[in-house]
């Protein structure tokens, strides 16, 4: 029986009890990826099929969750454009080469994932066909991949970034435009491939003020989901601190917006009007609490979740590594328990 409460939150349709999966969900809390960490690199994960669907599969058999997401990193196509980077242990992107002439942005290609990432559309196929659960295919928001090209690793406060933003507008939409073409095409092709619906991990763009999220990335992301609306999946669009940036997002094109824990969700619902599902938002450091705070807090957000159709519970950002599973699988326990219609 295919599971396909998660779509249908999505669209904003009545469900039965709320979906659950979580950002970061397959990774270095369990035991049993650590192991396959011991043997393959992130990147060689995604380049041997086989060992990427075991990955992806492993929190919907361990944990339960209404979702899989493909195990992949937001870089991937980045590497795949011609940008080459690495991943550096307890720190992340690392690109040697950062973005910063026009012949640099020239130079990176709207690759075809048929030729470029093959092992990434046979994953995808091969768990279309497996899961019982809907398959989210996903890409970086182009304001967060051009954060790690202009730095040329994670930052703290995104200067270089916002500097060519502000100081050279012409370069910086060059390169919006790029990686709008870039996403559009490669979230397509995962489409093709089996993904049913497609999350837009915008991480870093609650840096930025809202009049400049509106005047330098905001009409890149209108023109990615009006190229993504006629793929037919349900779009999702995430950041981390994007609280004043809500409204905003919601007009997008974007048919699901992800909150993190420090706007209430009913705020957000506010926020963001009618027309939209909502994502999110248990703070992640609180799979560290208590049981018992952890399912009063779990049940402040169904509550406030459930006041409106549309809603998939997750956590505000990823998984931290030193997670106890068990808290996931807790969490998981209390979603599926709540009665939707009771609202307790
Ligand atoms: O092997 C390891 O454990 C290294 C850590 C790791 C993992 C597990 C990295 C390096 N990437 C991933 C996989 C990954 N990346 C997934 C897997 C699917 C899942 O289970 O959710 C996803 C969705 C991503 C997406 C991603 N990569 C984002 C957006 C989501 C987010 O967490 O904000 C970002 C910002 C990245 C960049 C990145 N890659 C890796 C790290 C440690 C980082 C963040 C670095 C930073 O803080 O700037």
């Amino acid at each position: 029986m295919f599971n396909d409460t998660f779509l249908r939150a999505c669209r904003r349709e009545k469900t039965a009890t709320v979906p659950v999966w979580f950002m970061r969900q397959a990774g270095r809390y369990d035991a049993d990826y650590r192991a396959i960490r011991e043997r393959y690199s992130l990147v060689e994960i995604c380049e041997h099929p086989e060992v990427c669907v075991e990955v992806t599969k492993m929190p919907v058999e361990k944990l339960g969750v209404d979702a899989a997401i493909l195990f992949s990193d937001i870089m991937i196509p980045v590497g795949a454009m011609g940008l080459p980077f690495e991943i550096r242990e307890h720190v992340g992107p690392i690109i040697a080469t950062p973005i910063r002439h026009e012949r640099d942005v020239e130079r990176l290609e709207v690759f075809d994932a048929k030729e470029k990432l093959p092992h990434v559309l046979q994953t995808i196929e091969r768990l279309a066909s497996e899961l019982t659960v809907p398959l989210i295919g996903f890409v970086g928001g182009p304001f967060t991949l051009a954060s790690y090209m202009i730095e040329g690793g994670p930052s703290r406060d995104y200067l270089k970034t916002k500097q060519m933003m502000v100081a050279r507008p012409e370069l910086w939409q060059k390169l919006m435009d790029k990686l709008a073409d870039m996403v559009i095409r490669y979230a397509g092709e995962q489409v093709q491939a089996g993904a049913q619906a497609l999350q837009v991990f915008d991480s870093w763009v609650g840096s930025l003020a809202p009049s400049d999220f509106v005047q330098y990335v905001k009409p890149t992301m209108q023109r990615i989901f009006a190229g993504l609306q006629p793929l037919g999946v349900p779009l999702i669009y995430f950041g981390v601190n994007t609280g004043e940036l809500l409204g905003e997002f919601a007009t997008t094109g974007a048919n699901v917006i992800g909150v993190d824990w420090r706007v209430p969700l009913a705020n957000a619902r506010q926020r963001v009007g009618s027309d939209v599902a909502l994502q999110g938002n248990f703070d992640p450091a609180m799979l560290f609490a208590p049981a018992a705070e952890m399912k009063r807090r779990a049940i402040d957000i169904l509550q406030q979740g459930t006041k409106d159709p549309g809603f998939i519970f997750n956590l505000g950002h990823g998984v931290k590594p030193t997670t106890d599973i068990a808290a996931l699988k807790y969490l998981v326990d209390v979603v599926h328990e709540f009665d939707v219609n009771r609202g307790v």
